[in-house]
C-alpha cells in the first residue's frame, strides 16, 4: 500500500492542493513542517519579550494601549502555531520543552535588546515588514492547517506593520532627538532583519526540499531582495538613510543592489551568543516554572471530570 500512498501524496502537491492531517505525508514532510512551525511558533513566543519590554513605560495612554494589544496578538499567533503544529502529531508541552532546553530554534531577530522607544516603530516597521513579506507566501503552503493559520496572522501582521509605521511618523516629525532616535534604531534593526530571511540560498540546506514539496514558495534571498525592495521608499519617506552603503537602484536588474550582511554574526546568534540569547531563554523558562500551578490545577480539574 505504501507506493500508492506516495503517489496520492506527490499527485496533491504537483496539483498544488492541501495535504490535511489524516492525509498520508511522508516523515520528511512531518518533520520539516514540525520544525518549521514549531521555530515559527517559537519565535511568536519569545517575540513578545522585545516589545514587552517597553509596555510600562510606553509614553502614553494610547501607545500603551496600542503596545499590548500588538504584544497579546503574538501570543495568539504562537498559540494557532502550536495548534497547527499538533496537527502533526507533537504536543505543545513537549515543544516548549524543546523551546526551553534550547534544542528548536526561534528567529535570530528577538536576541536584539530594545534600548530605545523607536525600537518600538523599527520592529513594527522592519520586523512586521520582513515577517509578512516571509509569511504572505506560506498563505499558500501545501498544508492545510498551517495555510490557514497564515491567512489570519498576515491579516495581523499587516496591522502591526502599520501601527509601527505610523509611530515613526510621528518620531520622524517630532523633535531632532526624536527624528536621531528612529536613524539610530534603524541603523541597530536594518541588518539583523535582513537576516530573518535565513542564509543566502547557497547555504540554505532546507530549500530545495521545501520548495519541491510547496512548503516555500520563494527561496530566502529572493524573500530578502523582495523586502530590500520594498523598504526603500519607505525610508525615503521617513526620511531615514538605511546603514548599506553599498545598496543602489539597478536599473538592469530592476531591483535595488545591496551589501552582505555579517554572516558571522547570523551565525553566532542562532548558536546561542547573540546579545540577548541567555536573557530571552531565562525569561521564557522563569515564565514557565511561574505557570506550573495553573497547568496542575488544569490537569486535576481534567481529571476530576473524565
Ligand atoms: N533565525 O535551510 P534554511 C515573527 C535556521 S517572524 C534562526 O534556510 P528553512 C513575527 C533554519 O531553521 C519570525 N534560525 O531553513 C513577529 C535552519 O536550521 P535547522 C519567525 C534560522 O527552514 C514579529 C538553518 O538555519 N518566522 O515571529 C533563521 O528552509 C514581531 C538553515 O536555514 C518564521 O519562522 C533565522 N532567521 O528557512 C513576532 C517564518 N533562518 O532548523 C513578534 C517561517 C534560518 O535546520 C514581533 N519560517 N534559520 O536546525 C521560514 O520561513 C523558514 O523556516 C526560514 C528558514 C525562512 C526562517
Amino acid at each position: 500500500r505504501e507506493p500508492d500512498l506516495e503517489a496520492v501524496f506527490q499527485a496533491t502537491i504537483d496539483a498544488d492542493q492541501r495535504i490535511e492531517p489524516r492525509d498520508w505525508m511522508p516523515d520528511d514532510y512531518r518533520r520539516t513542517l514540525i520544525r518549521q512551525i514549531a521555530q515559527h511558533a517559537h519565535s511568536e513566543i519569545i517575540g513578545m519579550q522585545p516589545e514587552g519590554n517597553w509596555i510600562t513605560r510606553a509614553p502614553s495612554l494610547r501607545r500603551k494601549a496600542i503596545l499590548l494589544a500588538k504584544v497579546q496578538d503574538e501570543a495568539g499567533h504562537g498559540m494557532y502555531l502550536y495548534a497547527a503544529a499538533e496537527t502533526l502529531g507533537v504536543d505543545r508541552e513537549e515543544l516548549t520543552e524543546k523551546l526551553i532546553s534550547a534544542t528548536q530554534k526561534y528567529s535570530s531577530i528577538f536576541n536584539y535588546p530594545t534600548p530605545s522607544y523607536a525600537d518600538v516603530g523599527v520592529i513594527g516597521w522592519l520586523v512586521d515588514g520582513a515577517a509578512i513579506c516571509n509569511q504572505v507566501p506560506l498563505c499558500r503552503c501545501s498544508y492545510g492547517p498551517y495555510a490557514r493559520a497564515m491567512v489570519r496572522i498576515c491579516k495581523e501582521e499587516s496591522f502591526h506593520q502599520r501601527q509601527g509605521y505610523e509611530l515613526l511618523l510621528a518620531m520622524v516629525n517630532g523633535t531632532p532627538e526624536q527624528q536621531a532616535m528612529v536613524q539610530e534604531s534603524v541603523d541597530r534593526w536594518w541588518w539583523p532583519s535582513l537576516m530573518m530571511f535565513g542564509p543566502a540560498d547557497g547555504d540554505s540546506p532546507n530549500t530545495q526540499q521545501s520548495m519541491a514539496w510547496n512548503i516555500k514558495r520563494h527561496t530566502n534571498d529572493e524573500l530578502r531582495q523582495r523586502f530590500v525592495d520594498m523598504s526603500v521608499p519607505q525610508a525615503e519617506a521617513l526620511g531615514v538613510t538605511l546603514p548599506d552603503p553599498d545598496l543602489r537602484w539597478n536599473p538592469e536588474r530592476q531591483a535595488h543592489d545591496f551589501g552582505e550582511p555579517d554572516w558571522s554574526e547570523f551565525t553566532a546568534v542562532i548558536a546561542g551568543s547573540g546579545p540577548a540569547n541567555t536573557q530571552r531563554l531565562a525569561h521564557r523558562r522563569r515564565a514557565h516554572e511561574n505557570g506550573a500551578w495553573v497547568r496542575e490545577a488544569a490537569q486535576a480539574y481534567a481529571e476530576k471530570h473524565s
